[in-house]
């Protein structure tokens, strides 16, 4: 192995690459939808940029010292228990339904949001109300290890500036959307067509002033029910004209696809209504998606559109379960999204978990649809999730050449919902994490190689 001789390569080399943080102990991450790799004894070096410029596995100690001796920076020992493992991204996820997160679940789809949501979403025409409420949740988000999330903010211009702004300061990496509806919503909670259009390109064109690559504004239509075909245009010719991504919902309820099927006669099917206006791009993040056609699916997959895959959707809403097996055997981008607050929380953890049950649910009705494993679930939270928020080359996993969005997990946290045994080794913690841990747990989070949170 070459390693021996690294501490031998020339000072010139180390004057082009520089790292600031060197980490020696075990990793956990997903190669590719179906291998997870568990690493012991592995090497992530990660420059001032958040780039990941070295990984090794299988070293000694002393080889992972000699490695962080040629950066001239000192050696994160992460100990036996300890590990590494990829930030978790949540690619679908409304910021102002957190102030109700966890109640509300009696109703169905169409019901909840008139009941429970758009009241609530209406009083974020406080920008005091929305700025506490935002750092709230972005915070909430961060200590339970979502380093990258796809908001949906409310339909107020200044209110969504505000969450592209703490998103900003607390150093998470996300998408932002100003929400758009000009038609069947509350005379409380509804724009003009213009109104709806103006907002949206001065949010726009905000966000991408702070040139931040870290916060990236979204078009986010609604969904087809509260757009007028004008504002579907106009916010289509929006995204091209600015070459940012967009994000809505799609075929989530059987109410819902019946609806829109009355609102577009003309069109084939609910994601035709969103291709026909531009909508529908291979930067297009489409939420649920349970009960697509095939001609449907073979649409977004033309398209390259991801998909938000909510598993808690048939949970708390009873929306159904997505076909995830399927969409996956047929190569579709797929992530997690919590789906707040249709989901019942803000923990990717526990949509980890969530997910696993809603594909065994759907096992039993369709014995061809096995179920999922820990490796694809684990696979849809972090490396698929980097695929649908179009950044699947610079995140996801720890591969040199990405950027270290990343956390630290203590199984043996001050709090730890775990027990440890001498014979439990790196696989088993993981397991023990994913099923029964909690942000007690994720003791230091990392975005772009930044400590944004420690406890
Ligand atoms: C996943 O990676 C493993 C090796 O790391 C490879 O054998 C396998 O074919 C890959 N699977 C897919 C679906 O790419
Ligand atoms: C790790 O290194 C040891 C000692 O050099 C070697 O015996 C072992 O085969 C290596 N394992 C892997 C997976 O490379
Ligand atoms: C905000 O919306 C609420 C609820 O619809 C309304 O009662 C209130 O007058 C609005 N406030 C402002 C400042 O527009
Ligand atoms: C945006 O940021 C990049 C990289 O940080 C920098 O090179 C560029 O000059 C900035 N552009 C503007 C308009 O500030
Ligand atoms: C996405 O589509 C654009 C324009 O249609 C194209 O230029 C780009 O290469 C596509 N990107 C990917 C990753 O397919
Ligand atoms: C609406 C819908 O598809 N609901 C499904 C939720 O999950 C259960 C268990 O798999 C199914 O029986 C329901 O049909
Ligand atoms: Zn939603």
């Amino acid at each position: 192995m070459h390693l021996y001789s690294l501490a031998l390569i020339s000072a010139a080399l180390v004057g082009s690459i520089s790292a600031q943080n060197v980490f020696y102990g075990s990793f956990i991450h997903s190669v590719n939808v179906t291998n997870l790799e568990h690493v012991t004894k592995g090497v992530i070096a990660v420059d001032r940029t958040g780039k990941i410029v070295q990984v090794e596995t299988n070293t000694s100690e002393t080889q992972a010292r000699q490695i962080a001796t040629k950066y001239r920076v000192s050696l994160t020992l992460l100990g036996n228990q300890k590990f590494l493992m990829p930030g978790l991204i949540d690619t679908h996820i409304h910021a102002p339904q957190y102030v109700f997160t966890g109640s509300g679940m009696d109703l169905q789809l169409l019901d909840w949001l008139n009941t429970y949501t758009f009241p609530r979403e209406a009083r974020f025409n406080d920008t005091s109300y929305a700025r506490d409420a935002y750092n709230k949740v972005v915070d909430r988000l961060v200590r339970g290890g979502t380093t990258a999330a796809s908001y949906y903010a409310t339909i107020h211009l200044e209110s969504s500036k505000i969450l592209a702004d703490i998103v900003e300061k607390k150093g998470q990496r996300a998408l932002v959307g100003k929400v758009n509806m000009d038609r069947n919503s509350p005379d409380f909670y509804v724009e003009s067509t213009a109104q709806s259009l103006k907002d949206t390109e001065t949010f726009i064109q905000y966000v991408l002033s702070k040139n931040n690559s870290r916060v990236i504004p979204i078009v986010t239509p609604r969904f087809v029910p509260s757009c007028t075909t004008e504002l579907m245009k106009g916010l289509g010719n929006l995204a091209a004209k600015y070459n940012v991504p967009i994000q809505s919902h799609l075929d989530e309820n059987l109410d819902e696809i019946a609806w829109v099927k009355q609102l577009h006669p003309d069109q084939p099917d609910y994601t035709s209504v969103y291709d026909v206006n531009g909508l529908l791009t291979n930067r297009t993040i489409m939420a649920h998606v349970v009960h697509p056609t095939d001609a449907e699916r073979q649409l977004l997959k033309q398209r390259g559109a991801g998909i938000s895959h909510c598993p808690n959707s048939n949970f708390s809403l009873r929306s159904g379960i997505a076909k995830v097996r399927q969409m996956l055997a047929e190569g579709q981008k797929i992530g997690l999204g919590t789906d707040v607050a249709g989901g019942y929380g803000t923990s990717i953890l526990n949509t980890i978990r969530t997910g696993y049950f809603a594909a065994i649910a759907r096992s039993f009705d369709h014995p061809d649809d096995k179920y999922l494993k820990l490796a694809e679930i684990f696979y849809l939270a972090t490396l698929g999730g980097a695929d649908v928020l179009g950044m699947k080359n610079t995140l996801g996993n720890f591969v040199v050449g990405k950027q270290f969005d990343a956390l630290i997990v203590d199984p043996l946290a001050r709090g730890s919902p775990i027990d440890l045994f001498s014979h439990d080794d790196v696989k088993t913690i993981f397991e023990k994490f994913i099923n029964n841990g909690d942000d007690r747990n994720i003791i230091q989070v990392f975005v772009d190689g930044k400590s944004i949170h420690r406890v």
